[in-house]
């Protein structure tokens, strides 16, 4: 193993012109408990040399280099950052805690379990030089009751002594500048009702969006991209295709095993001041907690005329849409004690203060974040589907307006802390 890993640092490929494929791993293992959820950032190794990423995909692997099914380890997601290059979109980040930071870094590829493989087009690269640090966030989730050690392992295609079209990683999210961004879909609705978020973004500058991929969670149904001066006209759909296995305990509602990409010289036209509007549309018949919305486009900038003839995208043969699997979540551990009929509790290391409580409809109920590890309140099932932010202290509230039984649970300690509440 440990060989494998010098001779991939030593590169003896890249001397030549062309394209080399670079295999890498996260630097240290990452160490996951039995049944745990663990969020972190790190430095990451980059190719040492000026070139071009032309392509780039990753996985998870045990310490030997084998690669972990998803009953072992599931990737929730991973994000590649080029530190100290000012991202496309966000200027500012809203951290863990509430507070806005300085965004410090380019958000250039992600994946989540759709496993998006970005390949840009023929003539196309991101531009990186071999003094660039790269920067990884990821999420990790073990299935199993055991301690284990896994990698980050990730290849990329990488083009050196050539001149390529430089492009831009344009990062799109409902949510966007937000370390966490997710939001919750209250799923109240009837059968086939849909809910949806959106966010505005206006291109500062003309181009062709050339390769571009996407990010829903479990109960998805698109993500489109529309251009608002054009009449609102669809540059892009992405669709989920679903069929992952579903793991016992079920820990999380399962994602997508796929998501619809384009890569293609063509390229989708934007102008100068464009607004573009990402919306992401989810199912509305059930709950769906920590649900995401992003796209990640790769735009060659050049000077383009407004609402200009549409290219016809190239077919993803990965690509077979249909509908969500109906999920509902189990709680993993039976909360225990009289049902309190208080209005607040705390949660900390690792339980919640008021494990049962019963309240009236309309209360608003609160919960105060006591540390010192991260946590959250997030519905499993019930009638309203809602999510607190993951923290170590503040507070959080929410107003129980239909009666019925809330499963609720902390996504980072889903086997730990769970709580009901009843409302009358
Ligand atoms: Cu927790």
């Amino acid at each position: 193993m440990l060989l494998a890993c010098f001779a991939a640092l030593a590169f003896p490929g890249l001397a030549r012109a062309g394209e080399q494929t670079l295999t890498f791993h996260s630097y240290n293992p990452i160490t996951l408990g039995p049944y745990g959820v663990l969020q972190g950032a790190e430095l990451i190794p980059s190719p040492p040399l000026d070139g071009y990423v032309v392509g780039i995909s990753a996985t998870v692997t045990d310490t030997n280099g084998v690669e972990e099914p998803i009953s072992h380890i599931m990737l929730h997601h991973i994000v590649f950052s080029k530190i100290g290059t000012p991202d496309y979109t966000c200027k500012t980040f809203t951290d863990y805690d509430g507070n806005t930071v300085p965004a410090f870094a380019q958000r250039f590829y992600a994946e989540g379990e759709e496993r998006t493989t970005i390949a840009l087009p023929s003539g196309y690269g991101y531009p990186n030089r071999g003094s660039d640090r790269w920067g990884m966030i990821y999420m990790l989730m073990n299935h199993r009751n055991v301690t284990e050690s896994v990698y980050i392992q990730y290849t990329v295609r990488y083009v050196t002594n050539e001149t390529l079209a430089a492009v831009k990683p344009v990062w799109l999210d409902v949510r966007n500048c937000e370390s966490d961004p997710i939001f919750s879909v209250p799923g109240d609705g009837p059968t086939f009702s849909t809910y949806s978020q959106h966010a505005d973004y206006t291109m500062p500058e003309g181009g062709r969006f050339v390769a571009g991929g996407a990010h829903l969670h479990g109960g998805g149904l698109k993500l489109v991209l529309t251009n608002r001066r054009c009449g609102g006209r669809k540059l892009f759909e992405s669709d989920p295709t679903w069929g992952l296995p579903v793991i016992k305990p079920v820990m999380h509602e399962n994602g997508p095993k796929h998501m619809t990409t384009f890569s293609t010289t063509d390229g989708i036209p934007v102008a100068a001041g464009d607004t573009l509007r990402l919306t992401a549309t989810y199912d509305d018949s059930l709950p769906h907690t920590r649900v995401m919305g992003i796209m990640i486009l790769y735009l060659a900038p050049s000077p383009e005329a407004p609402c200009q003839v549409l290219p016809t995208l190239p077919t993803d043969p990965d690509s077979h849409p249909g509908a969500p699997p109906r999920v509902r979540l189990p709680l993993l551990v039976q909360p225990v004690g009289p049902a309190q009929s208080v209005l607040s509790t705390f949660m900390g290391d690792f339980a919640y203060g008021a494990p049962r409580v019963s309240i009236q409809r309309g209360t608003t109920f609160s919960w105060t974040f006591a540390g010192p590890s991260r946590h959250d309140v997030t519905l499993a099932t019930g009638p309203v589907g809602f999510a607190s932010p993951s923290r170590s202290h503040g507070s959080f509230s929410f107003r129980f307006t239909h009666p019925g039984v809330y499963k609720l649970f902390c996504s980072l300690h889903p086997t730990e802390m769970t709580e009901i509440v009843s409302v009358r």
